[in-house]
């Protein structure tokens, strides 16, 4: 890479940053829906790791589309299409800074991490796996990150292995370098835990998957928001994000891939756009990465995610992460004051995430009286169920955080969790 784009491609993961910290008060005031009250109360929003709430950039970006730039794109010759397709093109290769891929060819457009995790075991997987062989995953992984490894293990007869968690929520280097072999022919892991918070070592991680040809994926789901994230310098094979879960619309997220996989890979489903020609004898495929982009794609979902990468890079991930570090650290401390209060996850390396449990209150009870005073928080086994079979609990009351949390949306969760309790106990 020359120094000039490596230079502009730091410059889009806010490593060149102004010394000067953002405003985060000016940030907050750009999300419409935080001005609302949720039963009479001011609505805070701590559920950001479900979806995150969405910035004006972001709104105002598809409400333009949809006014001004709607058509098909890659179909049409009339200048309507051809300039959707220029902002759709566009978002990709913002997409691809943001990253820090080294091709747009690399960058699928898919609904979310869901499907690019099932992308993956559809099509990398299948051709790639055959019965014996071994994946490994963690303890902490999401179920999109377990399922379609259990559909293949059952269709294959290949192995699913668990990489265990400690009682902070984290996992051991040296156990994985004891798992690998060369049976393992993919590390499948999480950047961030939904329902811990834990930061997983994702370049250590991958580098001793590949020491045994292991390839590797990265569910940056939750990563994405909160950090920079450089697929070239963790050298993972794979890393899947969803939009809505970083300021951007639902349904739209990406796979990325390093390219010679995806041009080896056979297309994940077929339709209009992946194809380069047809008759009923054969079909030849589109070139990357069209070939996995089957039917008309969500142009404004695309469109919508450029929108909010800008957002994101104009505040800069580095800003983001010590901002919400500090919250984190703040919240940790006034709720770790709530007595009876158990903290789920207590990894070195975290991310914006409070998960816990009030002895004798089950979570949902405690979920739905907060409700009432517009504290919005997820009760829930996250999705995470293995998480909660290893703590021994049948759920927890999850705060995560964004960039337009501050302390008072704390000190409300605080007083709200005090009053439930008072309630309930
Ligand atoms: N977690 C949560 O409340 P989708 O739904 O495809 O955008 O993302 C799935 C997913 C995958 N991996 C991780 C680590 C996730 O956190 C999620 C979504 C939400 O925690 C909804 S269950």
């Amino acid at each position: 890479m020359s120094q000039d784009s490596l230079n502009v491609a730091q410059e889009s993961r806010g490593e060149f940053e102004a010394v000067t910290r953002p405003d985060f008060a000016k940030i907050r005031a750009q999300f419409p829906i935080l001005q609302q009250t949720e039963n009479g109360q001011p609505l805070v929003y701590l559920d950001s790791g479900a979806t995150s709430q969405k910035p004006l950039a972001v709104i105002e970006a598809l409400d333009t589309y949809y006014r001004q730039q709607n058509a098909n794109v890659h179909r049409g010759v009339y200048g309507l299409s051809e300039r959707a397709t220029e902002l759709y093109e566009g978002s990709r290769e913002t997409v691809r800074q943001f990253i820090n891929a080294e091709s747009t060819r690399e960058i699928v457009f898919v609904r979310g991490t869901t499907e690019a995790i099932n992308l993956v075991a559809h099509s990398w997987a299948r051709s790639n796996m055959q019965a014996g062989d071994e994946i490994i995953v963690t303890e902490m992984e999401h179920h999109s990150n377990i399922v379609p490894w259990q559909l293949l293990r059952d269709q294959l007869g290949i192995h699913l292995r668990v990489l265990k968690i400690n009682p902070a929520g984290e996992i051991c280097l040296n156990d994985l370098k004891n798992m690998v072999s060369e049976k393992t022919k993919l590390l499948a892991i999480t950047h961030m835990s939904n329902a811990l918070g834990s930061i997983n070592p994702v370049k250590e991680m991958t580098e001793i998957a590949h020491s045994v040809g292991a390839k590797v994926l990265v569910d940056g789901a939750q990563a994405t928001p909160h950090m920079a994230v450089d697929v070239q310098d963790i050298d993972c094979d794979f890393y899947a994000l969803s939009g809505h879960k970083m300021y951007g619309p639902t349904g739209i997220g990406v796979l990325y891939a390093k390219e010679a996989l995806l041009e080896a890979m056979p297309p994940y489903q077929g339709g209009g756009d992946m194809i380069y020609s047809v008759t009923f004898d054969k079909t030849e495929y589109n070139v990357l990465p069209y070939k996995f982009e089957a039917g008309t794609p969500h142009i404004a979902g695309a469109i919508g995610l450029a929108a909010a990468v800008k957002f994101l890079q104009s505040i800069g991930l580095n800003h983001i992460a010590a901002y919400e570090a500090e919250l984190l650290a703040y919240a940790t401390d006034r709720l770790k004051q709530i007595k009876g209060l158990r903290m789920i996850g207590e990894a070195q390396h975290k991310g914006g995430v409070l998960s816990f449990i009030i002895e004798g209150v089950h979570p949902h009870d405690m979920a739905t009286l907060m409700d009432q005073d517009g504290v919005a928080v997820r009760a829930s086994h996250h999705c995470a169920m293995p998480v909660m079979q290893y703590y021994n609990v049948p759920a927890t009351v999850r705060a995560s955080l964004g960039v337009y949390n501050n302390r008072d949306d704390i000190d409300r969760l605080v007083a709200s969790i005090e009053e439930a309790k008072e309630m309930l106990i």
